[in-house]
């Protein structure tokens, strides 16, 4: 079925909202042939993720998909037959007021964040009647079972995945600039935010016993790794060595090529939502970095991923993945993070055959643009 759809996206702060929002509207309008608009406060940021974005544009056509910048005040657009507010970022007025005048009202949609936490699938799907306009939202939740909304994944992801894995992975390299690793060493991404376990974790790098490599696209957490290396600053193609570690800093990626980069690295630190996510289809091991919000509330997040994540593990490769990831999320753990690390390079194989079969078994929850596509559908009917 063809319907109009028009996906808000406000930016907070990050790459999560936009990275979201875009991975949704290239789904619907790129596997599901919908037509898609995506309203954008902040094309700057979303530039970032998706060079071919031309940030001063009003309007664009981009992979398919219609971007417009979201500027206030908002011009006046006819709403679609599907309005998509991503994380709760409040319609403009004007374009609310138009949908409770459309007959039949358009199907308004909140997409929440993503969480493993139980209570998830009691809450997805619910509507919210509008207090003064004759309009239902409601709650569409991402998640890791079949009752919640399921997660953001192409349909041919796991193909591209195993033909980059099949022979472009040299190429990767080359393109970034490295050779490809030595059977020795372990290549590792980083992702994150500030962190105080990072000097710590650099320390257990520079003192393992293989080489250890780690790839740090531009961003936030650039001057604590200059700040641990005694250097002034780091700009991408800076690499440096201590010990066992050799940093190299990447320029910020393409979201596709960032993909390539989790495929390629024997493990991945991630943050937030989407990164986490891809990092799961990547079929690799992971550490996840919840973003941090009061009250660490983010901890009730990372110890419900953690439980799901680690169900089928031994014990001790259990324990490993629990110690590095509560250490990365500053949660109380006994051990030190030297320690920690130990454990995990101790079960790093089994830890590895572990992320395969997860990545099989995260299918489970099914592809969130179908979801999204069936359920829209069934409020139309
Ligand atoms: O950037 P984030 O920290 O975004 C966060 C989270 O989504 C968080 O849940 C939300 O509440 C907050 O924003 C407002 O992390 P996330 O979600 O992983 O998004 C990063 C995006 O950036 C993702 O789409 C991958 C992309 N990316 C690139 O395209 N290139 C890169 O080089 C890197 C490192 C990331």
């Amino acid at each position: 079925m063809r319907t109009t759809w028009d996906i808000f996206c406000n930016v907070v702060d990050n790459y999560g909202d936009i990275g979201i929002a875009w991975r949704l509207a290239r789904g619907l309008a790129g596997e599901h042939g919908q037509p898609v608009r995506l309203w954008v406060d902040d094309l700057n940021t979303f530039q970032r993720i998706w060079p071919a974005v031309d940030a001063a544009a009003a309007e664009q056509s981009c992979e398919g998909v219609t971007v417009c910048a979201w500027r206030t005040p908002f011009a006046a657009a006819a709403p679609a037959q599907v309005v998509i507010e991503a994380f709760g970022c409040a319609l403009p007025e004007t374009y609310l007021a138009a949908m409770g005048e459309a007959s039949p009202p358009p199907v308004w949609i909140n997409l929440e964040y993503l969480s493993a936490e139980p209570w998830v699938a009691e809450h997805h799907g619910l509507p919210s009647p509008h207090p003064r306009l004759p309009l239902t939202k409601y709650f569409f939740f991402p998640g890791y079972t079949p009752a919640t909304g399921g997660l953001l994944a192409e349909a041919d992801l796991a193909a591209r995945r195993a033909a980059f894995a099949a022979g472009g992975m040299p190429a990767f390299w080359r393109r970034i600039g490295l050779d490809a690793p030595h059977p020795d060493e372990l290549r590792v991404s980083l992702f994150a935010y500030e962190n105080p376990a990072l000097p710590a974790l650099l320390d257990a790098w520079a003192a393992d016993p293989r080489p250890v490599t780690c790839l740090v696209p531009e961003g936030r957490v650039i001057p604590q790794l200059a700040a641990w290396l005694s250097v002034p600053t780091l700009q991408a193609g800076a690499s440096h060595r201590r010990g066992a570690l050799q940093l190299h800093i990447l320029p910020f990626l393409d979201q596709d090529a960032y993909d390539h980069l989790l495929w390629a690295c024997d493990l991945n630190f991630v943050r937030g939502e989407d990164s986490c996510v891809r990092a799961q289809w990547a079929a690799r091991p992971l550490v996840w970095q919840a973003y941090p919000q009061a009250d660490a509330v983010h901890w009730d997040k990372t110890h419900a991923l953690l439980m799901h994540y680690t169900e089928g593990l031994d014990d001790a490769a259990a324990r490993a993945v629990v110690g590095m990831w509560r250490h990365w999320n500053g949660m109380p753990e006994a051990d030190d993070l030297a320690a920690c690390w130990t454990a995990w390079r101790a079960q790093q194989a089994a830890i590895e055959a572990h992320a395969a079969g997860w990545c099989d078994r995260l299918g489970h929850a099914g592809r969130l643009t179908d979801k999204l596509v069936d359920f829209v559908e069934n409020k139309l009917k």
